[in-house]
């Protein structure tokens, strides 16, 4: 088994349901079990920042799947999400309904087509890092260093945890 974070983003629909219906969809995938799902945040859009806030979270799993199956099990999950995708990939940086990012697959560094882990993002990233850091203050980003560190050469004073009832 091997402990994995997955990033979760939306900025199109209710997103607050939307996440939270993905995390249970990831609690059921095939040997794969959801641990922790941290609280949502809503984030300024990054990247392409002419497009609505975001909100993000972090789920940690348990999974006896390969980070190439867990993969494939998420994109499952976008699409039921009604995640369209452009053939050029030219909606990259868009809005979407939701975004699973392969955070995180044990201490594995793998870089292949489509399959990057860690993110290559991470590191730079507040909308993760912050998520992230709540569940596993110890976390680690192999070749990187602790999430902590990262985190702190980087600006996470616009994310916002969502009140329960604010969202
Ligand atoms: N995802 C992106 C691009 N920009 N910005 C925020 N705040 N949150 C995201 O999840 C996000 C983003 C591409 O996946
Ligand atoms: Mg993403
Ligand atoms: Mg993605």
């Amino acid at each position: 088994m091997t402990v994995a974070f997955v990033g979760l983003g939306s900025n199109l629909g209710d997103s607050a349901e939307v996440l939270r219906s993905a995390a249970r969809a990831l609690d059921a995938v095939a040997q794969t079990r959801l641990l922790r799902l941290s609280s949502l945040y809503r984030t300024p859009a990054w990247g392409v920042t002419e497009q609505p806030d975001f909100v993000n979270a972090v789920a940690m799993l348990d999974t006896g799947l390969s980070a190439q199956d867990l993969l494939a099990a998420m994109f499952a999950i976008e699409r039921e999400a009604g995640r369209a995708r452009c053939a050029d990939g030219s909606d990259r940086w868009g809005p979407r309904t939701l975004d699973l990012d392969l955070l995180l697959y044990g201490e594995s560094v793998i870089d292949e087509p489509g399959l990057h882990v860690p993110h290559p993002h991470l590191h730079e990233r507040a909308f993760a890092l912050v998520p992230l850091l709540e569940i596993a203050p110890e976390a680690s980003i192999p070749r990187r260093g602790s999430a902590q560190a990262a985190l702190q050469c980087i600006d996470a004073g616009s994310i916002r945890r969502l009140d329960p009832v604010d969202d």
